[in-house]
């Protein structure tokens, strides 16, 4: 429906996170040129239905004279996305210190600064300074563009203190919030020094979401240890004003990747790779390079495996694709150069001269290579430390329709709370019992493999993307009726 001022009656959903779903490049003083991120989340956030959705955060470009702000304001209008400009020192400050030097370690339970990190923990307080300030500026854009009855929903670690900022300027809003990493136990989080600031500001919002009732519980406990707030099964309440805090795990949009296996460039890749991997296994991991994802604990299983069965160091191959990420922060070099050098090695000892047991890609791959990739793999190898979910495994599982090959997943993911019934579920950090797992996988019986896969194919067929991002809404839309009748009564 369209209302007399040309506007759409729709139900408004505003989607606030740290990045616009786009890159933009400048071509001139006044012109840009964008491309729009296509992943599931993406598509799940644009297309939630009865809702016209609104995406606001930052470009990841520095605009610093206003003719090229004004420019690319427009040229984002065009894709329902507007922008929140932060300067050079914000984002040096805000997003390279306190978000991610500071609360992602901490939040993967990989602690707070040490050693050379220590630098920057000296300047915590301007980094938590500017991160606040940071949120801020989130704040006042989406006030701007908030129109009465619009529901706004914020995402992720980068955003703690938005919720706050928004109820300040209307305590009428809807505001949801939710984590797409862990929330870690509340000793953990108890150790942050703007611990109680940051549960107070996520706490202004109405409802609080996490992937799993783990990750939820923490965070009700931690609300309760260090704010001396009461807990209770619905979600944690201060001087009688609620806040629901639940589980909402996510999923892929699974008919993408199955749509796109029947189409020719995916079946063509598929082809290449069956005839370059023929006679070998294919396992295969999938990851942002990064610290929580346990690689080098991956790589280093997958060597222990190779010691102990010499049968088959021929006959299997581990492809690791890792995008960089991040490669401006020295830890992520350093994990750069040990992976390098352990795969290496490994190759060295026990390579031939025709074949190496690993390939190891620094690269993202498109789309249509990664569904190849998943398609025609035997073993998918999840090995996180920690991860909120990890979609890759729900993509590997996707894929494997035809082939129905096993999933080793790290019980430290989100996904083992969904997947585990399928998946062979592994500590990472014990490498025998990964490369146990491995050769388990490996020998598996087809009749067992089946049984797996069918189990995990049901569930990531069935809770898709577009269901999360549904379920999110209607129950921040249910909330905030509840607690208005709760008020009049
Ligand atoms: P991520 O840490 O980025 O997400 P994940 O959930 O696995 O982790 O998603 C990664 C995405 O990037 C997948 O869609 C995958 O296909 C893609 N990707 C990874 N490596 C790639 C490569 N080499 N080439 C191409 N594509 C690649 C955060 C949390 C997760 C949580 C998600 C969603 O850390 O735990 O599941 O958000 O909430």
């Amino acid at each position: 429906f369209e209302r007399p001022d040309g506007r759409s009656s729709r139900q408004r959903l505003l989607v606030v996170a740290n990045r616009l779903p786009v890159s933009a490049v400048r071509r001139g003083e006044d012109s840009w040129s964008l491309e729009m991120s296509s992943g599931g989340l993406v598509t799940a956030l644009l297309g939630v239905k009865g809702f016209e959705a609104r995406w606001i955060g930052w470009a990841g470009v520095n605009v610093p004279d206003e003719i090229g702000q004004r420019a690319l304001t427009d040229a984002l209008a065009q894709k329902k996305c507007i922008p929140v400009f932060l300067d050079e020192e914000i984002v040096h400050q805000y997003y390279n210190g306190y978000c991610n030097n500071i609360l992602w370690p901490l939040f993967h339970y990989l602690g707070l600064p040490q050693e050379d990190r220590l630098a920057t923990t000296r300047s915590f307080q301007s980094q938590f300074f500017a991160y606040q300030k940071a949120n801020q500026m989130f704040a006042d854009v989406v006030n701007k563009h908030y129109e009465e009855g619009d529901v706004v929903w914020c995402h992720d670690y980068h955003l703690m203190f938005l919720p706050k900022c928004l109820k300040e300027y209307n305590s009428q809003m809807k505001v949801g919030w939710f984590l797409h990493t862990p929330f870690p136990s509340s000793e953990i989080h108890r150790t942050l020094p703007s611990r109680s600031e940051l549960l107070r500001a996520v706490l202004a919002a109405d409802l609080v979401g996490f992937h799993t009732y783990d990750y939820a519980r923490h965070f009700v406990s931690a609300c309760t240890r260090i704010l001396g707030l009461e807990g209770t099964p619905e979600g944690v309440e201060d001087q009688g004003r609620l806040t629901r805090v639940a589980a909402f795990p996510i999923g892929i949009d699974a008919d993408r990747f199955i749509r796109a296996l029947d189409t020719q460039p995916v079946q063509d890749h598929i082809k290449e790779l069956k005839e370059r991997f023929a006679g070998r296994k294919v396992m295969l991991g999938v990851d942002r390079l990064d610290m929580i994802k346990g690689i080098p604990q991956k790589i280093l299983a997958f060597e222990k495996f190779l010691e102990e069965n010499s049968n088959w160091h021929d006959k299997v191959v581990l492809l690791q694709i890792a995008v960089p990420t991040r490669t401006d922060v020295p830890e992520y070099q350093k994990l750069t150069s040990q992976v390098h050098e352990i795969v290496g090695r490994i190759n060295g000892r026990f390579g031939t001269l025709t074949a190496v047991p690993i390939h190891h890609l620094d690269r993202s791959l498109d789309f249509h290579k990664l569904c190849a990739l998943y398609a025609v793999t035997d073993v998918a190898l999840v090995t996180s430390l920690r991860d909120g979910m990890n979609l890759v495994s729900y993509e590997f599982v996707a894929c494997q329709d035809s082939k129905k090959g096993v999933l080793i997943l790290s019980e430290f993911a989100g996904a083992a709370q969904s997947l585990g019934a399928g998946a062979i579920l592994v500590n990472p950090w014990n490498i025998t019992e990964v490369a146990v797992s491995i050769a388990q996988a490996l020998n598996m019986p087809a009749e067992e493999r089946e049984k797996r896969h069918r189990h995990n194919y049901a569930h990531v067929t069935t809770h898709t993307a577009q269901e999360w991002a549904e379920m999110f809404v209607s129950e921040l839309n249910d909330t905030v009726v509840e607690a208005q009748l709760r008020t009049k009564q």
